[in-house]
């Protein structure tokens, strides 16, 4: 019976699933890379198809975009960024209603001005909303959502590439991983910034290469990204100093580097609060969750090591409690291995 119950519960799911996948509104092309001389007029066009049940009610307009720190999209009213292309560009139609399995066209042009250097660029946004039979008594909520297309414009000899790591800085250990910062100091957008990060030991042996998926930086941006080494937990490094040399290839002359001295010392642990016992190491995975030394793990070694986590005995070790493998031992870190006791016990 109760195999029987979790079957259909997949099958559900699996429904579930196939009937969100087949409802879309679909966009052919999200992203115009364009390259138009100084002084140039050019049409373009993209195609709204509605791959949904019901009719949509479709708005079209305009915006600033940029990324954040960690990628992600931000926009803005139109003319908030010094690189806006926003006010170039003229679209037609600007709202339209689209049924079920129709297909439009969008047309926008692109105006450059004749002065401009480097890439400029907006977004024209697609809203995208049910539409509306007739008004409905009381109150109606409208699911409205937003779809964005990229303009960019590089006039072709113009602009300037040119990229810099800004900040590279190891956290964690277990497995090794650092945060790294590549800022766009030109005033070109950057489509991709590829590399790899290698930790190097003394005599100049490669003892790991990290590798990480490719980014866009837009021109005067920077990009934070975490990476994270693919060695198994427990893996360690022995202690010693290292140097972490990270590259990366932004389309420039040459490549930009960083790099960051990396000192892993021997762990000296020695019995923590009223322990009789140095900590110990129960799974052999370089992390000691057994605090209190009496050989299993339970909430009272989160307990001591909440008590203890401002002592010698735990910051000078610190790599031994660094249970969320941020690169510090701290109150974050008891939670984590309370969760893990708790998991344990269950
Ligand atoms: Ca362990
Ligand atoms: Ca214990
Ligand atoms: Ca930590």
């Amino acid at each position: 019976m109760r195999a029987l119950a979790r079957l259909s519960g997949f099958l559900i799911l699996g429904l579930a699933l196939c009937f969100v996948d087949t409802r879309a509104l679909l966009i052919s092309n999200i992203e115009f890379d364009l390259v138009l001389p100084r002084g140039a007029t050019e049409s373009f066009a993209f195609q709204l198809i509605n791959n949904e049940a019901d009719p949509l009610e479709i708005q079209i307009g305009l915006a600033d975009w940029d990324r954040d720190l960690h990628g992600e999209n931000r926009f803005y009213q139109v003319g908030t960024l010094p690189r806006s292309a926003a006010g170039w560009l003229s679209i037609s139609p600007l709202r339209f209603d689209l049924a079920r399995n129709e297909q439009k066209e969008v047309k926008f042009s692109l105006r450059v001005p004749r002065d401009i250097e480097g890439t400029y660029w907006a977004a024209i946004l697609v809203e995208a909303a049910p539409k509306q039979a007739q008004a409905q008594p009381g109150t109606t909520v409208i699911v409205r959502r937003r779809f964005a297309v990229k303009v960019f414009e590089t006039p072709p000899g113009t602009g300037r590439r040119d990229g810099r790591i800004t900040m590279l800085d190891v956290r964690g250990l277990n497995p090794p991983n650092l945060w790294m910062e590549f800022e766009n100091r030109g005033t070109i957008h950057i489509q991709k910034v590829s590399g790899r990060v290698e930790i190097r030991d003394e005599k100049g042996s490669t003892v790991d290469k990290i590798e990480f998926d490719s980014f866009p930086t837009l021109p005067g941006a920077k990009r934070r990204l975490k990476v994270t080494s693919a060695r198994k937990k427990g893996d360690l490094l022995p202690p010693g100093r290292y140097v972490v040399i990270a590259m990366l290839d932004y389309g420039g002359e040459s490549l930009t580097g960083g790099q960051y001295i990396l000192r892993i010392n021997p762990l000296k642990l020695v019995p923590i609060g009223e322990a009789k016992a140095p900590p110990q190491d129960l799974d052999k995975d370089g992390l000691y969750e057994d605090i209190n030394a009496d050989e299993r793990l339970s909430v009272e070694d989160a307990a001591l090591l909440g008590f203890n986590i401002d002592k010698p005995a735990v910051q000078e070790s610190a790599r031994a409690f660094d249970f969320d493998n941020d690169g510090d031992a701290d109150f974050d870190d008891v939670l984590t291995l309370k969760k893990m006791a708790e998991e344990q016990s269950r």
